[in-house]
């Protein structure tokens, strides 16, 4: 057995440095102009982040990001609208009185998001508007003083998401536009340069890390998910202080690796990874349509087969997705994203067990789709996404021996034949799998395959037939 694990690692060895060519062939293509873009995944994180307090985190697979600020009112995008100058600050500040909350049911709230199958939320506490959805002492813009709401909204959404057991991540920007303390305030003006006024600057970071402690000392969350960092360099942010305060008594806490360079995962963002990211923690986030927060103007939603295509791609390079919601400004969730959401919850039921606690699969070389792999590595689940034209699935290059195919989800047993198998050399042949008709999922049919032993790929090339 321990052989086989060492087998295992030499050939995902073998697969990564084939895996490093080949970026620098796409890389290189790149240059030449023969490919569009490269993905980045570079957002760099902490090298010795303490590997117990992710287990939840590397199992959880799905998390549900929530949008929620004055931008819902308008239906605008978030923040931006009056960074990039599409209305005035004052016309932006107006959504305040439309701000109500009136219909918000945290509980219904935290009822979905356990029922979408995710194991935990990051709520935009505060975005790059500098709203605050809790009763904060700092600044001037919060629900409970401003809005039309005139509560806090946080408070009982976290509590709702603890009572169900699930995981709680705060989003906080970094950057707040509206404050007078900030840098900047759009795209054509700013305030001022740190160089210029450092006192000011100083004044802003009290601010900012004020905030900061109220919102550690009133929730402790599981998760800090920070944005915005790119206007300034660590140096100015005071990352590492950052870090080491909200650690301080609660160690086990995440960060995002948008507190540059004091993150313990990485956050590429809508873009799917084509490769599998480097890291060992990552988490892509994304949108139901094509706006974080709720715009009823946007309607181009991604269909279930497409939330459900974006997920299984990211569970089988051994990493979470953080998938979007933008309620309205009422409180009231969208139908379609929470039909997304209980579609996504109903599919993960079913296949849990190829869900939850899985590492990321095997080479596209070994089968046509994604897979993920059994903690212990002797289960190989495949996803299969379409209807195999011959009723049968394939799969090469695995050593073991495949005690057992069955469908996940309902159990059926699977037939099998092998070809291309000689008995006198290693060549594993090549499996074929019947996969009947009447056992195909909607979305994505999930095969298991109960193996000998931990998985043992073959990757040799054969040479001659030297007898027969
Ligand atoms: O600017 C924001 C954007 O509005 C949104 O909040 C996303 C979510 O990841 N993050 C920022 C850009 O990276």
């Amino acid at each position: 057995m321990e052989r086989q694990m060492i087998v295992f690692r030499i050939l995902e060895t073998k697969n990564k440095m084939k895996h490093k060519f080949s970026s620098l062939l796409l890389g290189f293509m790149c240059f030449s102009g023969t490919i569009v873009k490269s993905q980045d995944t570079t957002a760099k994180i902490l090298k010795d982040t303490d590997h117990e307090k992710m287990v939840w985190f590397k199992q959880a697979k799905l998390g549900i990001f929530i949008h929620w600020g004055l931008y819902a009112v308008d239906g605008i995008s978030e923040s931006w609208s009056f960074y990039n100058e599409y209305l005035s600050h004052e016309d932006y500040l107006k959504q305040l009185s439309g701000f109500t909350a009136a219909n918000f049911k945290p509980k219904e709230w935290a009822k979905l998001i356990k029922d979408s199958g995710a194991k935990y939320s990051v709520i935009t506490s505060k975005h790059h508007d500098g709203f605050a959805l809790w009763n904060t002492n700092y600044g001037h813009l919060n629900a409970v003083s401003h809005a039309a709401a005139k509560k806090d909204v946080l408070s009982p959404l976290i509590d709702a998401l603890k009572e169900k057991e699930l995981k709680v991540g705060i989003y906080f920007s970094l950057p707040d536009w509206s404050s007078d303390l900030y840098t900047h305030f759009t795209t054509s003006k700013r305030r001022y340069a740190i160089e210029q006024d450092p006192q000011r600057w100083q004044q802003y970071l009290n601010y900012m890390n004020g905030q900061l402690l109220e919102l550690k000392n009133n929730y402790t969350p599981d998760l800090w998910w920070f944005d915005g960092d790119w206007e300034h360099p660590p140096e100015a942010w005071e990352s590492t202080k950052i870090r080491t305060s909200l650690l301080k008594g609660a160690p086990n806490t995440i960060i995002n690796s948008r507190l540059t360079g004091q993150g313990d995962y990485q956050t590429p963002e809508i873009g799917v990874p084509v490769y599998r990211p480097e890291a060992k923690y990552w988490e892509l986030c994304m949108t139901l349509n094509d706006s974080w927060g709720y715009q009823q103007t946007d309607n181009n939603y991604k269909t279930s087969q497409q939330v459900i295509d974006i997920f299984v791609d990211c569970i089988s390079k051994g990493g979470n997705l953080l998938l979007d919601i933008g309620p309205k400004a009422d409180g009231s969730i969208d139908p379609i994203q929470k039909e997304r959401l209980l579609e996504l919850g109903s599919w993960i039921r079913k296949h849990h067990k190829a869900v939850y606690g899985t590492e990321k699969g095997i080479p596209y070389e070994h089968f046509y789709g994604p897979t993920t792999l059994s903690k212990d590595k002797q289960t190989l689940f495949l996803f299969v996404r379409d209807i195999p034209k011959d009723g049968k699935i394939v799969v090469k290059g695995i050593s073991n021996t495949i005690h057992r195919a069955y469908v996940v989800g309902n159990g059926s047993i699977l037939s099998q034949n092998k070809i291309a198998k000689l008995y006198w050399n290693k060549y594993p042949g090549i499996s074929y799998i019947d996969l009947p008709i009447e056992t195909i999922d909607t979305y994505y049919t999930v095969v298991a395959l109960v193996l000998d032993g931990p998985i043992e790929l073959y990757s040799e090339l054969n040479g001659a037939v030297e007898q027969n």
